[in-house]
């Protein structure tokens, strides 16, 4: 297992569609462990595989609590095939934009379907916070972040605090 770095805004490659994985072999098994070890340590509670500057559609997520067991759950080529009407609102931070948040109205419910770490097809029905976050997640997968959904004035105030921060690293790197 090994620790990715994580890619933050503005970046060219977290706008970019991901390209759906032909098989769930070992490669991608690797890439899924490697994404989850990373997700736990950052800590958050999902990563798309664009975070880490690979450009395949694959998504980890895992919201239990602290002291709670763990739930992992690894995906390959994750689909909504049903989504409901009704949108429930959950304030939203991103490991890609780190230290924004912002509240975002998204599908409560939803039906996904996805290869398991088995290279199984799987369909499952989710709700509440960990529907929230595999929206997020496959969102990510269209290149389309949390600031996509809210206004532009916020998204544009969330943007230029994290440019100004990365050419202040650069200056710092030199
Ligand atoms: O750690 C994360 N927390 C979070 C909170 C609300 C909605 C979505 C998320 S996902 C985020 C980690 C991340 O950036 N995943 O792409
Ligand atoms: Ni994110």
């Amino acid at each position: 297992m090994a620790l990715l770095p994580i890619i933050t805004a503005p970046d060219p490659r977290l706008k970019l569609v991901a390209s759906r994985v032909d098989a769930v072999d070992d490669g991608v098994r690797r890439l899924m462990d490697d994404m989850l070890e990373t997700m736990y340590e950052a800590p958050g509670v999902g990563l798309a595989a664009p975070q880490v500057g690979v450009l395949k559609r694959v998504i980890v997520a895992d919201v239990a609590r602290s002291g709670e067991a763990p739930q992992p759950m690894l995906m390959a080529n994750p689909e909504i095939i049903e989504a409901s009407q009704e949108r429930v609102m959950f304030e939203e931070g991103c490991l890609s934009l780190p230290e924004h948040f912002a509240d975002v109205k998204r599908h409560e419910r939803i039906r996904i379907r996805y290869l398991d770490r088995e290279n199984e097809i799987r369909e499952q029905d989710v709700e509440g916070f960990l529907a929230t976050c595999v929206q997020h997640e496959i969102d990510h997968l269209d290149g389309v972040l949390f600031v996509d959904h809210i206004s532009g004035l916020k998204r544009g105030m969330i943007m230029r605090k994290l440019t100004k921060l990365k050419k202040q690293d650069v200056k710092a790197d030199a």
